[in-house]
C-alpha cells in the first residue's frame, strides 16, 4: 500500500492504524494530517496564521489571523468599507475598494477626494490665452474687409465696436479652437487640463472634457457665427484654485508690502497693498510701491502653509500712465523673517518669473515644483512706470 508509507512520513505524530488508513483512501477522502490549527490556514484574504494562545470566548484556538490591510475580523472574513468614514467631499459617490475608494466627483470637482473646485477661468477674458491660442476657419470681414472679426477677439466681455470673433458668411462648416496650453509650459500631459466651456450664450457643458485642444462648432447661427467666450476648469493635477486675493477671502491684514506709494502725495490715491486684487477696479485699483528698486516686495500672508502653485500678475494705470512689472522673484517662508528665494532647478540660481507687458492684461506662472510656505512675496525685478502690481496666487488649502 503506497498511500500508507506516503501518510506515515508526512504525519508521524499521528498514530492510526495502517491497515484500516489503507482501506480508507480507497473508499474515502485521503486522512486529513492534523499539524496545528493553521493547516490548513483558516485566515481568508490572505491573512497569515500565528500559532499563539488565543481562546475565542471560552474556546481554545491556538492562533491569530494577521489581516492584510483593507480586512478584519477574526479570520480577515470582513471586508473593511472605506466609504464609512466619508472620504468623499462635495457630493461625491464613494465605491469600496479592496483597502481602498474612489471617489466619483459631481460637476466642478475633482482630486481623490473631490476636493478640488475646478471652475476658475481659464484665460479667455484675462488674456492668459493668447492671441495665437485661437484659431478659426475663418474670419469675417466687414465695410469692405476694413473691419476683420478675429478669433482671438472671442473673448468674454470684450469691448469696442469689434468686440467678437465671427466667420465668414461663405463659411459652411465654421469653427474656432483653443488651444489652452503653450507648448513652452512643459510636457503637454502634465498640463492636460479638465475644462467647462461657458459661452456668452451660456452654454453649460455638465460632463467634463479633460484636453489640449477644444474646438467649437456653432450649429445655429443668426445672421453671423458670433461668439464671445470663457473658458472654465483648472489643471489635471488640481490645485490651482484662485486663493481669494480677487474674491477678497484673503483680506487685507494679510497682505502687506515693503513701501507705499500716494500720487500727488493725496491720501485719498493711496496705493496700500491691500488693493493689488486682480482685475480691481476704480482710480486707485492696484498696489504701487514707493521706491523703485529691486529691494521691494508685495507679501501674502496665507496664515497657515499653503501650496501654491501659480502666479497670476497684472499691472494697471495711474491716471492714464501705464505702470506693471515686466519680471518678478518669489521668495517664501514660513516664520516671516528667514525668506527663501524660489530657485530655478536646472540653473541653480534665482528663479525670474516674466511678467506683464501691459496694464490689462493677466499674466499666469505655473510654480514647478510648487511652494509649501504660509508667507508668500512677489519681488519686482523689472517695471514699466513704477512698480504696480494687481495679483492673484493659484494653489489649495488641503492635502492629501
Ligand atoms: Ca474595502
Amino acid at each position: 500500500c503506497l498511500y500508507l508509507h506516503f501518510s506515515l512520513s508526512l504525519c508521524d505524530s499521528v498514530s492510526f492504524h495502517p491497515f484500516l488508513q489503507c482501506v480508507q483512501s480507497f473508499i474515502s477522502p485521503p486522512p486529513v494530517c492534523h499539524r496545528g490549527p493553521c493547516h490548513p490556514n483558516p485566515c481568508h484574504n490572505g491573512g497569515t496564521c500565528e500559532i499563539s494562545e488565543t481562546f475565542r470566548g471560552d474556546t481554545f484556538i491556538g492562533y491569530v489571523c494577521k489581516c492584510p490591510s483593507g480586512f478584519n475580523g477574526i479570520h480577515c472574513q470582513h471586508n473593511v468599507n472605506e466609504c464609512e468614514r466619508s472620504p468623499c467631499r462635495n457630493g461625491g459617490i464613494c465605491t469600496d475598494l479592496v483597502a481602498n475608494y474612489s471617489c466619483e466627483c459631481p460637476g466642478e470637482y475633482m482630486g481623490r477626494n473631490c476636493q478640488y473646485k475646478c471652475s476658475g477661468p481659464l484665460g479667455m477674458e484675462g488674456g492668459i490665452i493668447s492671441n495665437q491660442q485661437i484659431t478659426a476657419s475663418s474670419t469675417h470681414r466687414a465695410l469692405f474687409g476694413l473691419q476683420k472679426w478675429y478669433p482671438y477677439f472671442a473673448r468674454l466681455n470684450k469691448k469696442g465696436l469689434v468686440n467678437a470673433w465671427t466667420a465668414a458668411e461663405n463659411d459652411r462648416w465654421p469653427w474656432i479652437q483653443l488651444f489652452t496650453v503653450k507648448k513652452s509650459v512643459g510636457s503637454w500631459k502634465d498640463h492636460r487640463i479638465h475644462i467647462y466651456i461657458y459661452i456668452y450664450i451660456y452654454i453649460y457643458i455638465t460632463a467634463p472634457i479633460e484636453a489640449q485642444y477644444v474646438r467649437i462648432y456653432p450649429q445655429v447661427c443668426r445672421r453671423h457665427c458670433t461668439l464671445r467666450m470663457e473658458l472654465l476648469g483648472c489643471e489635471l493635477t488640481g490645485c490651482s484654485e484662485p486663493m481669494g486675493m480677487k474674491s477678497g477671502h484673503i483680506q487685507d491684514y494679510q497682505i502687506t508690502a515693503s513701501s507705499i506709494f500716494r500720487t500727488l502725495n493725496m491720501d485719498m490715491f493711496t496705493w496700500e497693498p491691500g488693493k493689488a486684487r486682480l482685475d480691481k477696479q476704480g482710480k486707485v485699483n492696484a498696489w504701487t510701491s514707493g521706491h523703485s528698486d529691486q529691494s521691494q516686495w508685495l507679501q501674502v500672508d496665507m496664515l497657515r502653509p499653503t501650496k501654491i502653485t501659480g502666479v497670476i500678475t497684472q499691472g494697471a494705470k495711474d491716471f492714464g500712465h501705464v505702470q506693471f512689472v515686466g519680471s518678478y522673484k518669489l521668495a517664501y517662508s514660513n516664520t516671516g523673517e528667514r525668506w527663501l528665494i524660489y530657485q530655478d532647478v536646472k540653473q541653480k540660481k534665482d528663479k525670474v518669473f516674466q511678467g506683464n507687458f501691459d496694464n490689462d492684461t493677466h499674466r499666469k506662472n505655473v510654480i514647478d515644483p510648487p511652494i509649501y510656505a504660509r508667507f508668500i512675496r512677489i519681488l519686482p525685478w523689472s517695471w514699466y512706470g513704477r512698480i504696480t502690481l494687481r495679483a492673484e496666487l493659484l494653489g489649495c488649502t488641503e492635502e492629501e
